[in-house]
């Protein structure tokens, strides 16, 4: 199988890249920076119709959407142990925190990051931010209470799962400090080989 992973670091594209790295797969980048617009070459909307990252292309064939990708991965590759088989009891709460992940949790972190730090001045909308701030810290409370007595967050063992939600808790390190638990968390994913450090990433 060829793959090949348009990219961009700290992008969406990294929870492909952790995926990948994580089942130990071949695969070729092609780097998109999204800070000189490269998103919106016409090459590139050829690929990815938004101009969006990540686009993974499997044997030529285009998938967008890192949460369809990732899992796609996981379910898909054989040996994976990234994902429980749809039988499986775990499988409920693998399929909840994947949605939970792109929801609950990246929705509110989105709404922070588009209107704290990435819209010019005259088109954030600062009053979203507290709002916002408040459903993401909701959103830790639940995941706190996941990982309470446990390492990962289906069935203890490490998933898929983990790569959608440990993404997004990296973008807001500072929220974790009133969530020790996440912050262990946290720390854990990242001491996974295979995890993308972002640049910059002390840890
Ligand atoms: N739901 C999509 C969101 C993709 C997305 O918004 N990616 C960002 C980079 S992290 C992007 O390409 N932004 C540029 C744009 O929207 O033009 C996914 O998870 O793949």
């Amino acid at each position: 199988m060829e793959m090949t992973l348009y990219y961009m670091p700290g992008s969406r594209a990294e929870r492909v890249r952790w995926a990948l790295e994580e089942l130990d797969l071949k695969y070729r980048t092609e780097p998109i920076d999204l800070f000189k617009g490269e998103g919106q070459r016409e090459d590139y909307l050829a690929i990815h119709p938004l101009g969006q990252l990540p686009a993974l292309v499997i044997d030529g064939e285009v998938m967008i959407e890192s949460g369809a990708i990732v899992q796609w991965l996981a379910e898909s590759v054989p040996g994976s142990e990234l994902a429980p088989a749809p039988d499986q009891p775990a499988r409920r709460a693998f399929d909840q925190w994947m949605y939970f992940a792109v929801t609950s949790l990246e929705g509110p972190a989105w709404e922070m990051l588009l209107h704290g730090r990435i819209l010019p001045e005259e088109q954030a909308v600062r009053a979203i931010i507290p709002f916002a701030e408040n459903r993401y810290t909701k959103a830790l409370d639940v995941l706190e209470n996941a990982v309470k007595d446990q390492e990962y967050l289906v069935d203890g063992k490490f998933s898929a799962a983990d790569i959608m939600v440990g993404y997004i808790l990296a973008w807001f390190p500072e929220f974790l400090t009133s969530h020790p638990g996440l912050q262990a968390y946290l720390a854990r994913l990242k001491q996974r080989p295979a995890y993308p450090h972002p640049p910059g990433d002390q840890d």
